[in-house]
């Protein structure tokens, strides 16, 4: 496997950073998470505009402009002959000292990418559905380091996810400081009602998801249902016809058993095996190519 770092390509083993980058000592950079599919990179530029966003959040400047981070995540996949992969990019602020002053960080920030076979939820779940709990951990609130930024601080979210995985559930759901539902530890939750489907709005404090917006487009092109951005308690995914979440690992995937309630006919129901379906469809017919080069006359 080779691995990208700031213009270089390693060997697995070799790929390292130093202990006295920011990233490591204070969580301090911003990463994406991305999909290939059949050589092809899925909304390549709605990941880098995401990266750019948080990036200019946190007061960031990216290593490289970005249209050289999407050479170099292109040629990763490329070097590694990879069709369908995942794509991990990181950056970080850089190499400082012990103190939090990000002016301390001298060089640049540090970009590095690694392309890798994808590990998915085996593809019975996909017609059974996941179990969820509501994770005693609180959504960050918009008054701190807005949850929108794709930020190297996921301790909350990895803590939540250790508490589904302790409850035998597969995702946690984040509730944020007024008790409505955010997210969950690495995807965003929608739910189905009288064939409306309704999803929290940013202000609920969520990342915006590359996935969810291209369901929320795919729920009103392929079924004519334009998605309820609202507000709501965890009440209404315990009395929804279905519920389903969307990420770029898990795609679209219903959630079936809610803190111990089956939720609807507690296996995926037919809104969500659309979306799964149509979701595939254009995920495998679209996207940055990988190897196809461009002919010159
Ligand atoms: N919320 C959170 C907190 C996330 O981390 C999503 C929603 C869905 O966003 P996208 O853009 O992926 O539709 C995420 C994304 C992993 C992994 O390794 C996690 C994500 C994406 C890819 C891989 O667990 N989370």
């Amino acid at each position: 496997m080779k691995i990208y770092i700031d213009g270089k390509y390693c060997e697995k083993d070799e790929a390292k950073i130093s202990v006295f980058d920011h990233g490591v000592l204070y969580g301090d950079g911003i990463f994406e998470g991305i999909r290939a599919y059949n050589g092809r990179i899925f909304r390549l530029d709605d990941h880098l505009a995401r990266l750019e966003d948080s990036a200019n959040a946190i007061l960031l400047k990216l290593p490289i402009p970005l249209k050289e981070i999407e050479k170099a995540i292109v040629e990763t996949v490329r070097v590694n002959g990879l069709k369908d992969a995942y794509i991990r990019l990181v950056v970080t602020r850089g190499v400082g000292d012990l103190g939090l002053d990000m002016r301390k960080c001298k060089g640049n920030s540090s970009l590095f990418i690694i392309a890798d076979r994808i590990e998915l939820y085996p593809e019975e779940f996909y017609e059974k559905g996941l179990t969820l709990v509501t994770s005693t951990i609180r959504q960050k609130g918009l008054d701190q380091v807005t949850p929108g930024v794709k930020s190297l601080n996921y301790l909350a979210n990895i803590l939540a996810r250790a508490e589904a995985t302790a409850a035998g559930a597969q995702e946690a759901i984040l509730l944020n400081a007024t008790g409505h539902v955010s997210e969950c530890s690495g995807d965003n939750i929608f739910f189905v009602k009288n064939d409306k489907i309704f999803t929290p709005p940013t202000s609920a404090g969520i990342l915006v998801g590359v996935t969810r917006n291209v369901v929320m487009e795919l729920a009103e092109k392929k079924l004519g249902v334009k998605v309820i951005e609202r507000n709501f308690p965890r009440y209404d995914l315990y009395s929804a016809d279905e519920v389903f979440l969307t990420g770029t690992g898990a795609e679209v995937i219903a959630g079936v058993k809610i803190d111990g309630r089956v939720i609807g006919s507690g296996a995926a129901g037919p809104v969500t095996k659309k979306l799964i379906k149509h979701f595939r469809d254009y995920a495998n017919s679209t996207g940055t190519p990988v190897y196809e080069t461009v002919k010159t006359k």
